[in-house]
């Protein structure tokens, strides 16, 4: 039996790639910030509209790096409703993540809880645009001003979402990209940090580099967690075909749209005003009393006949051992946030799926 997986990496074409290794073998350079980490971090930010990015080894260093650079102590407010680098990035700061409950229309934190958690220990937010579906920006913004607080954002899934043409990449005072090979735009792992000025950047990269601004200074107590220019040469060559991997998506999640629309406890997404989406997943959300079958139910169904979705975000971060004794990890605190991650199942999306795969996996779901 065919196994239709949840996604599967987009790949540069491999004769391409061999091009790229021979040059790199001939250079003998290949990392520390060489010609293709260069030519990578200005196409991407031509690319995502952003005017400074600062390019990383995986998704999660940028965050922690985020918090560090804005020197980020005492609690951060975060939601339960991601994956667990989120509130990883924030204790490895030595911070304490304050959960805030989430909203149903896009699975991002709830704004109109934030005031409620802030406390005079607070010093950040660190939302999540939860399946590239961007939070609300503004008023997070309002309530950050307000309280004098930072804003990082978490912006694994959010490559290429745009907000009324603007990349989304450009609220807040951070925002932290994944280019792992599950995501969208991959480098194989891989993860960037976008910031607003050049003398961030600067700060940002001595910081990814143990602090080092020249051969004998050392600025800072940096890190190493720098992308090689192995991965730099195929994420050029992936950026080439990114968008037709996009449209590739946004056709199948057309015909999911278009195949449960109306199907009596299935919840999904539909595309937002004025947003440029990245289709990177496709979460469904089951009502079982309407349905007639429990979330996991049809989970496991799916994949005795080779389908293999994923139930992210379950469970929530708020239950693992390390944060579920946190006075914010209480249930009664996070109802939004654990009744959808008790409904959800993210459908297979990827650019390779064919018309037949999402025929099958909608038979699955589709009574
Ligand atoms: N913040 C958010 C909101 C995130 O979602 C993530 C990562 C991060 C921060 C941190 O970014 P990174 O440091 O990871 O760059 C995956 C990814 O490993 C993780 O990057 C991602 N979020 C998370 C949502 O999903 P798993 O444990 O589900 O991956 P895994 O290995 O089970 O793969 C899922 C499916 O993908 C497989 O069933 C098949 C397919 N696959 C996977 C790999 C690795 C392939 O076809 N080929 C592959 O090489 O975490």
């Amino acid at each position: 039996m065919k196994k239709i997986t949840v996604t599967s990496p987009l790949l540069p074409d491999l004769d391409e790639f061999h091009e790229m290794l021979k040059e790199i073998w001939t250079i003998k350079w290949v990392t520390n910030m060489g010609k293709f980490h260069e030519q990578l971090e200005k196409a991407l930010a031509e690319y995502l509209k952003v005017p400074y990015i600062s390019l990383f080894t995986n998704g999660t260093m940028p965050l922690l790096i985020a918090l560090k650079a804005l020197r980020v102590k005492g609690e951060v407010i975060t939601t339960p409703y991601s994956f667990v680098a989120t509130t990883h990035s924030i204790w490895w700061n030595g911070s304490t993540p304050v959960f805030v409950d989430i909203e149903e229309e896009t699975c991002g934190m709830d704004p109109e809880k934030i005031e409620a958690a802030i406390t005079p220990r607070t010093t950040a937010i660190m939302p999540v645009h939860c399946y590239g579906y961007p939070v609300k920006l503004k008023r997070i913004q309002e309530i950050a001003d307000h309280y004098g607080l930072k804003v990082i954002y978490d912006a694994a899934h959010a490559f290429g979402v745009e907000v009324g043409g603007n990349s989304v990449l450009t609220a807040g005072d951070m925002s932290a990209l994944s280019f792992h090979a599950t995501k969208v735009y991959n480098t194989l792992e891989g993860g960037a940090l976008i910031v607003h000025d050049e003398d961030t950047k600067k700060n940002i990269d001595y910081l990814k580099n143990f602090g080092f601004t020249g051969e004998t200074e050392v600025v800072a107590p940096g890190i190493n967690c720098k992308l090689d220019e192995v991965r730099c040469a195929y994420g050029l060559l992936n950026l080439k075909q990114v968008d037709q991997a996009i449209a590739n998506r946004q056709k199948i999640a057309g015909l999911y749209r278009e195949a449960l629309r109306g199907v009596p406890g299935i919840r999904f997404f539909d595309d937002m005003p004025g947003v440029r989406h990245n289709y990177g997943y496709f979460p469904v959300f089951i009502n079982v009393e309407e349905y007639g079958m429990t979330r996991d139910e049809l989970y496991f169904k799916m994949q005795d006949q080779g389908v293999f979705g994923r139930r992210y975000f379950y469970p929530l971060i708020s239950t693992f051992s390390t944060y579920r004794s946190l006075p914010s990890s209480a249930l009664e605190n996070l109802p939004v946030a654990t009744k959808i991650a008790n409904e959800v199942i993210c459908l297979p999306m990827h650019q390779e799926l064919t018309e037949e795969d999402v025929n099958k996996i909608l038979k699955l779901i589709v009574k």
